[in-house]
């Protein structure tokens, strides 16, 4: 057995050495320490392998072999029984690619954590269950894990507006000068929703705000069963806060858990607030590039001239400029010389 010419016709165990080679090719492929370390430990077990005369016949066959550990003898029994082996299928058909995105999924994981989590071994989202392999997920990601197949699935628009219909009222309950309003995909029109993006502020003519209200909302939703996980919760009142839970219709057998945004603004930035929010992410890059080309900045808050960015470190502002617009779409539309466009028109 030992030219891997005629291996092939005269190797006892080439049925054996054929499954541990693929695996120490995908071991090969991973530039892990770990995976080095397994690629290694199979290329010793092949080498005996090729160099035995005999077949091998059983576990302890198996490991009698010098180079031959017990994990390695293990899988060469589960070869020798059942002629395949579980560990090898499932590398095949979970590559770094497919998994990245399986993990990423999770709510609260990134490309790091999920690329962390495959080199500590972790392929399928059942290895992420009840600390297997050592892996730690943070109460964020124990949320996202649980409901992964709700929070990945899109709502039918009929779906937000009974949530929505919901909430109003109760925001109302407790200012009933609030403005509440439904943003992102729903109210650009889309059949269907991937969250429910929902504005408030108050008009604070009469000295009053919003001042306090989020925190109070919140509580009642979560009274009411409407909120059932918070994500991202903020930590001190202000008048520009963002909020972000899981929700669901209330007393529905089986309602499905939907992901919810909550935005405050200030009365005078809700034009602003409602553009941006609005999207979709494509239409606001373009309404963007716009301002920047007449030297203008737009945000969530308005639409800014003269403002003077550090320009080793573009995200900081030295002035944070003038406001020529942020208290309706319609002005920031003529401002910046774009023809009005409905919500649903907005996408690029
Ligand atoms: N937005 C943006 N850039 C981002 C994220 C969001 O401009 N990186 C804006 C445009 C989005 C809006 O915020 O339309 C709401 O964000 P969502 O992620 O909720 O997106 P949509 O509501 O448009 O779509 P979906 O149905 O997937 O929620
Ligand atoms: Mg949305
Ligand atoms: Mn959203």
């Amino acid at each position: 057995c030992d030219s891997k010419e005629n291996q092939q016709s005269t190797c006892p165990n080439q049925d054996i050495i054929g499954k541990l080679e693929e695996l120490m090719q995908i071991h090969k492929a991973r530039p892990t320490t770990d995976d080095g370390w397994r690629a290694y430990s199979y290329t010793k077990a092949i080498r005996t392998l090729r160099s035995c005369p005999y077949r091998i016949k059983s576990y302890q066959d198996a490991v009698a072999l010098p180079g031959v550990g017990h994990k390695t003898a293990e899988k060469i029994e589960e070869i020798i029984q059942t002629g395949e082996l579980r560990r090898l299928q499932h590398e095949l058909s979970s590559d770094g690619v497919h998994v990245q995105r399986l993990f990423t999924g999770i709510y609260g994981v990134g490309n790091s954590t999920a690329t962390r989590w495959y080199n500590n071994g972790a392929r399928t989202l059942e290895d992420l269950k009840a600390g297997k392999l050592g892996i730690k997920l943070s109460p964020v990601q124990e949320i996202g894990l649980r409901y992964y197949d709700d929070i990945n699935s899109r709502m039918p628009r009929t779906e937000a507006q009974t949530i929505f219909e919901h909430i109003k009222p109760i925001a109302l309950s407790i200012d009933r000068n609030l403005f509440v309003e439904i943003m992102g995909s729903y109210r650009r029109g889309k059949a269907d929703c991937g969250d429910i993006d929902i504005l408030i502020t108050r008009n604070d003519a009469d000295g009053k705000t919003h001042e306090g209200v989020l925190r109070r909302l919140l509580k009642r939703l979560h009274n009411a069963d409407i909120l059932t996980e918070d994500l991202a919760a903020p930590d001190e009142d202000d008048l520009e806060t963002c909020y972000r839970g899981l929700c669901h219709i209330p007393g529905v057998e089986g309602a499905r858990r939907r992901r919810i945004d909550f935005l405050t603004t200030t009365w005078k930035s809700r034009g602003a607030a409602l553009l941006y929010y609005t999207g979709d992410d494509l239409f606001n890059r373009s309404m963007r590039l716009k301002a920047n080309k007449m030297g203008y900045s737009l945000n969530q808050r308005g639409l800014w001239k003269d403002v003077i960015r550090n320009p080793s470190k573009r995200s900081e502002k030295l002035d944070k400029g003038t406001i020529l617009a942020s208290e309706t779409e319609q002005e920031i539309f003529k401002v910046l010389g774009v023809p009005w466009q409905e919500p649903h028109e907005r996408v690029r």
